[in-house]
């Protein structure tokens, strides 16, 4: 499913994100930026060691924020490590959070004169955040960033199970403008 905002594709797919020649793919990464399970394993599996050579340089990065390294071995030239809140109740900022670590991923992609790039659904793993609001959250985020950034000409979200994907697609066609 895909919808334009102003001169952005907005995008969801299911799949792997490992898979992706978008510009760059955002990894939920942990503040340490150590690597872990689910997307993040994924990605620094597939990406090699290359990448984490560059998070340990880099050292760690707060909740809510986001840094760029190579993408390694991937098709994908760069990858933005996003750290996505733990959800905790909905009562801690999570919801502030959340919607910042697309921000600054957003912003990070453009700076870097990026085109194009793919999230991941962050936080809706081992980070346990309710997927329909974290859904609403990420598009609405996407679709604010894609009327006032036309250079940015692809956001895409890949998710990796159908029920993931469905409640995506459910949120959208709620949000679309
Ligand atoms: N491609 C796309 N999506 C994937 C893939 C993949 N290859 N693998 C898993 N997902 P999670 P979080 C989905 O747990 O909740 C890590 O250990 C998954 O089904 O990867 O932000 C980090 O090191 C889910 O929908 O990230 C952190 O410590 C989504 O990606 C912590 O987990 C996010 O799930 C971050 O937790």
């Amino acid at each position: 499913m895909k919808i334009t905002v102003n001169q952005t594709v907005i995008e969801l797919d299911c799949g792997d994100i490992t898979e992706e020649t978008t510009d760059a793919v955002v990894n939920a990464a942990n503040s340490r930026l150590a690597g872990g399970a689910g997307v993040d394993g994924a990605i620094h599996r597939a990406g090699g060691p290359a990448i984490m050579a560059e998070c340990r340089k880099i050292g760690g990065c707060p909740t809510g924020e986001a840094v760029i390294t190579t993408g390694g071995n991937l098709k994908s030239r760069w990858v933005i490590h996003a750290v996505g809140p733990v959800y905790r109740g909905g009562g801690r900022g999570e919801a502030g959070l959340l919607v910042s670590a697309y921000q600054n991923s957003l912003n990070l992609a453009c700076k870097k004169g990026l085109a194009s790039l793919s999230f991941p659904a962050i936080s809706c793993g081992a980070y346990g955040y309710p997927l329909g609001e974290a859904a609403s959250l990420a598009l609405s985020t996407c679709v604010t960033f894609a009327q006032s950034h036309p250079e940015l000409r692809l956001i895409r979200h890949v998710l990796f199970d159908r029920q993931t994907y469905d409640v995506f697609a459910q949120e959208l066609k709620k949000i679309m403008p």
